[in-house]
């Protein structure tokens, strides 16, 4: 059997809307460019990407325990499931693969209530606040830490 070279890529609810609304906070670019900014980080390293993007916390946990048959790593920005789902950290943590969390804005700098993340101490890279480019560096950082690369 081929090894799986490949990654999960998770959006959360609300981040269809990228592109749409509010791009003083997100900016101007588009989940269809997420997906491309992160499928081309990948497939320079050698791995493809599996996008899935929904606004049902189910449908989300679906696809994360899919991803134990054939993905190496999950990338996922969780939108606001964030700040309040213990059962998406515990979907992440069960299936023991190494996480990357991502969020575009910088998430430190707002409300308190977006300072705590429940998937933070699950991920094992983090990176926020550098707007969408930042799913290309959590791409770059998750496919090091799975193939052991260092600095
Ligand atoms: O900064 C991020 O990436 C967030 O994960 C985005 C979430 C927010 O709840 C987190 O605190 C931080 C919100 C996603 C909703 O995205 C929208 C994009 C455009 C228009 C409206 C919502």
């Amino acid at each position: 059997m081929t090894p799986s070279r490949r990654l999960l890529l998770v959006n959360g609810p609300n981040l269809n809307l990228l592109g749409t609304r509010e791009p003083d906070v997100y900016g101007t670019a588009t989940l269809a460019d997420v997906e491309r900014i992160a499928t081309e980080a990948a497939a320079s390293r050698g791995f493809e990407i599996r996008a899935v993007q929904s606004n049902h916390e189910g449908v989300l946990l679906d696809a994360i325990h899919a991803a134990r048959e054939d993905c190496d790593g999950i990338v996922i920005n969780p939108g606001g499931l964030t700040h309040t789902s213990v059962v998406l950290r515990d979907a992440l943590s069960g299936v023991a693969l190494p996480v990357a969390e991502v969020h575009i804005s910088d998430v430190l700098k707002r409300e308190p209530f977006r300072h705590h993340s429940y998937v933070a101490d699950v991920a094992v890279v983090h990176v926020i606040g550098e707007g969408v480019a930042g799913y290309a560096t959590a791409v770059g950082r998750l496919i090091a830490v799975i193939t052991g690369q260092t600095d």
